[in-house]
């Protein structure tokens, strides 16, 4: 318990002064630092919801601690900042589901294509008893999950041509994720997949390593894909939660109502960033096509030839992620209808 503590505040206290001792802040009055990092950049939601989170941490702490944010990767990707996590080398970051999968592989039951019907159910299913007890087994990991936001409905974009049929997939080279399922998901559907860390997709646009890639409107409009990309269509294929996920060395070293206030801020912030993610998602379709990008509506009839591709890819995962936790999550989002 003693060097995980010393892990905790030898990483923790870096701004701080006098910080031999290995108590935090409570006993002597050291200010902790939570490093906060993510992926997307200071104009998305995600950093909004980030910003929020060290009002709410700074104001309730009476600045006991004090939240340095950081975006666009500046601490690195997803998998690094997790890792970093880990080790308590970093405090905060808040990953999409699909990298979390790597660490708990049952994370990928809630990147089943075509699962939610909207946000609000993912709402309930990931507030529920199966989104909590999935944030649960992340302390395996020596991660502390504490509240899902939103990344969104992800949407396929590319150079090459408009998708509007399940054949348009048909061997355009697609960035995923890296996460065996999203992999596995657009190879059933035609694509050409390569899995690849977000901080390098917009080179790999550029250089013409990929042709295309997916993600919400937001990230597409406000990472300016629109100066790479010429298409854009409403494949909505996958829903993605982020987790809002802390160090568990440094959670540990917190006192019960340090470890109080930044729970209550995570949910919180989550709430806003949600609202805020849902309007930029609303808007920056229209946005996009304003940039010059073609958008293609994908018909009914065409979903379902879609959702048919993919099928036994998700029989596969259901399998193995067991069948009791997918059960719960289908019946949870049958609940929430
Ligand atoms: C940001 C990522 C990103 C995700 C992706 O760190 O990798 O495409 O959608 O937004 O989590």
């Amino acid at each position: 318990i003693l060097s995980v503590m010393l892990v905790a505040c030898g990483t923790s206290n870096e701004t701080s002064q006098g910080n031999e001792s290995a108590s935090n802040g409570e006993a002597n009055g050291d200010v902790l630092t939570i490093r906060a990092g993510i992926g997307l950049n200071s104009e998305h939601p995600q950093y909004k919801g980030l910003e929020k989170f060290k009002e709410l941490v700074e104001e309730r702490s009476g600045g006991q601690m004090v939240v340095e944010t950081y975006h666009s990767g500046q601490l690195g990707d997803d998998r690094l900042m997790m890792e970093a996590l880990q080790l308590g080398s970093q405090e905060v970051t808040v990953p999409s589901t699909a990298p979390v999968a790597n660490f708990v592989s049952e994370f990928s039951v809630f990147d089943f294509p075509f699962l939610f019907p909207s946000s609000d159910v993912a709402d309930e299913v990931l507030d529920g008893d199966v989104g909590q007890a999935l944030l649960q087994k992340l302390e395996e990991q020596n991660l502390v999950g504490l509240a899902f936001w939103e990344n969104g409905f992800r949407n396929v974009t590319n150079s090459k041509r408009p998708i509007e049929t399940l054949e348009d997939f048909n061997g355009l080279t697609l960035r995923t994720m890296e996460n065996d399922l999203h992999l596995e998901a657009f190879r059933a559907l035609g694509a050409n997949p390569t899995p690849m860390a977000f901080t390098e997709l917009f080179t790999a646009m550029q250089q013409g390593t990929v042709d295309g890639q997916e993600n919400p409107y937001a990230t597409i409009y406000l990472e300016g894909y629109a100066e790479v990309q010429n298409h854009v269509s409403n494949t909505n294929h996958i829903y993605s939660p982020f987790v809002f996920m802390m160090s568990k060395p440094f959670f540990d070293g917190l006192t019960e109502e340090q470890q109080e206030i930044v729970r209550e801020a995570a949910l919180e912030a989550g709430q806003y960033q949600r609202e805020l993610n849902r309007e930029a998602n609303e808007t920056y379709l229209s946005s996009l096509e304003e940039a010059g990008m073609t958008y293609t509506e994908i018909s009914e009839v065409e979903r379902m030839r879609m959702i048919e591709a993919v099928e036994p890819v998700i029989d596969k995962y259901a399998e193995q992620i067991g069948t009791d936790i997918v059960q719960a999550v289908y019946d949870a989002i049958e609940a929430a209808q």
